[in-house]
């Protein structure tokens, strides 16, 4: 059975954590390849919120075997949190919930120094969420990184302790100290939880789950254009959040990947710093983040609003060989008009091209837009996929046309039950 992976094509917050919610039933097994507690994934129903950081979306299913992969960093504080607040709404999270002993660790020291070097970045700061990604992501590419299944080794404590003996040293290079001390107490409290977990050779398991027919799901964070090669960079994130970080981040060989999910917005979102070439500074930018709740699950900080962007989704497109779209939060733009889409870029020196340039940070880009009439009217209470509105099914008849990818999901609300099927 192949492995069908779920990715979110433009700068996260795409809503991917809806789609996992309603396609898992459907699946035996749903995994994070990459990431940590930098993703917020937000589920609604029973009328009820949650917010999962590093903790599947499959978790809510008994019947489902939830796996952070080795791919994942994680911070064991926020782990313990999650499953706390699970264990509040009834789930134990423990019966389901299996974590690589490959996946990398969070320190509180690494929290520390993805705050120390935001702030000597100054105005030209990543916007991290501050939640020691980068600084693990660093370690692990260091080859000095602690993983969790180096919680089970007597020598834990020391190598700890060295790790944060050299964090130490590149804080003073900073001029900085690092800022620990509360933390710590509470990271080997979390520890000790930690290792009431079923730590396991997750690429084993899944492989197994393979072989044995198992649908399998893998579940992407942030999006495709924070990727750390082909993102925005230098304002991504420090994993490879496209198709093939599935692949290293839980072991699974390309020959594996059956069907592509590639969730995106009806309109355009981004936290952080970087550019954003479809950014509305207006009063239309703000009626967006109002009307779709633009801010961050994880920090509560207001997104960055826009209209939809085809030159970088039909690359996100390209890169992640996406089978299928699924378009998110369409109700948001009910209360409008007209309604823009991004075609192409015009350079500084006047071409108009579909394809990103490499140095899109830097380069001076006007957005080419058309417009097309809005559908004017409240979608929430829509029952049917081909009953939306005209417009709206233009719309999106535009944006498959495109995209060269069908649109099979529409979002038109919050709730599990607001997700129409083509
Ligand atoms: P980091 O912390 O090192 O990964 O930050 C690097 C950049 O990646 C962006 N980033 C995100 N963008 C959107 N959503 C993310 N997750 C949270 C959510 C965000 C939140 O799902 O709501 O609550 O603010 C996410 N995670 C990382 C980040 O803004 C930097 O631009
Ligand atoms: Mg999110």
């Amino acid at each position: 059975m192949p492995v069908d992976i779920l990715v979110g094509l433009q700068w996260g917050d795409e809503g991917k954590g809806k789609i996992v919610d309603v396609l898992a039933p459907q699946y035996d097994v749903v995994a994070r390849f990459q990431g940590g507690p930098n993703a917020g994934h937000t589920l609604e129903f029973e009328g009820t919120k949650h917010v999962l950081h590093q903790i599947p979306s499959g978790i809510f299913h008994e019947h489902i075997t939830n796996i952070i992969g080795n791919g994942v960093v994680l911070d064991p504080i926020v782990f313990r949190t999650e499953v706390e607040k699970l264990t509040a709404r009834g789930i134990d999270a423990s019966r389901n919930l299996f974590i690589s002993k490959k996946a990398q660790l969070i320190l509180p020291s690494h929290k520390s120094l993805d705050r120390i070097s935001e702030e000597a970045l100054g105005t030209s700061k990543i916007g991290s969420t501050q939640k020691g990604i980068g600084p693990a992501y660093q370690d692990k590419i260091g080859r000095s990184g602690l993983r969790v299944g180096d919680i089970l080794q007597p020598d834990f404590q020391e190598r700890y302790q060295a790790t944060v003996e050299k964090h130490q040293k590149i804080a003073s290079f900073y001029q900085k100290g690092l800022e620990i001390e509360e933390l710590e107490q509470q990271f080997f409290s979390a520890v000790e939880f930690l290792r009431t977990f079923t730590l396991v050779d997750s690429e084993y398991m899944i492989n197994q789950a393979i072989k044995e027919g198992k649908k399998i799901l893998a579940e992407g964070a942030q999006g495709s254009l924070l990727d750390i090669d082909f993102g925005t960079y230098p304002y991504v994130t420090s994993s490879n959040t496209l198709v093939a970080g599935a692949c290293t981040g839980l072991g699974i060989a390309p020959r594996h990947i059956g069907e592509v999910y590639g969730i995106f917005k009806a309109y355009c979102t981004r936290v952080g710093s970087g550019p954003f070439p479809t950014e509305l500074h207006d009063e239309v930018g703000e009626k967006i983040r109002q009307a779709g709740r633009e801010f961050g699950s994880t920090t509560g900080r207001p997104r960055r609003c826009g209209w939809i962007d085809l030159p970088t989704l039909k690359y996100a497109i390209m890169l992640n060989g996406v089978t299928q779209l699924n378009m998110m939060k369409a109700d948001v733009l009910d209360d409008f008009e007209e309604i823009s889409i991004c075609t192409h870029y015009k350079l500084a020196d006047g071409t108009v091209t579909d394809h990103i340039p490499h140095d899109l940070d830097k380069s001076d880009i006007t957005p080419v837009y058309i417009t097309m009439k809005g559908w004017g009217e409240e979608l929430r209470n829509y029952e049917s996929y081909n009953s939306l509105p005209k417009a709206l099914l233009e719309y999106v008849a535009y944006l498959e046309e495109q995209l060269e990818v069908s649109v099979n999901i529409i979002s038109v609300g919050p709730d599990r039950k607001s997700t129409l099927v083509k």
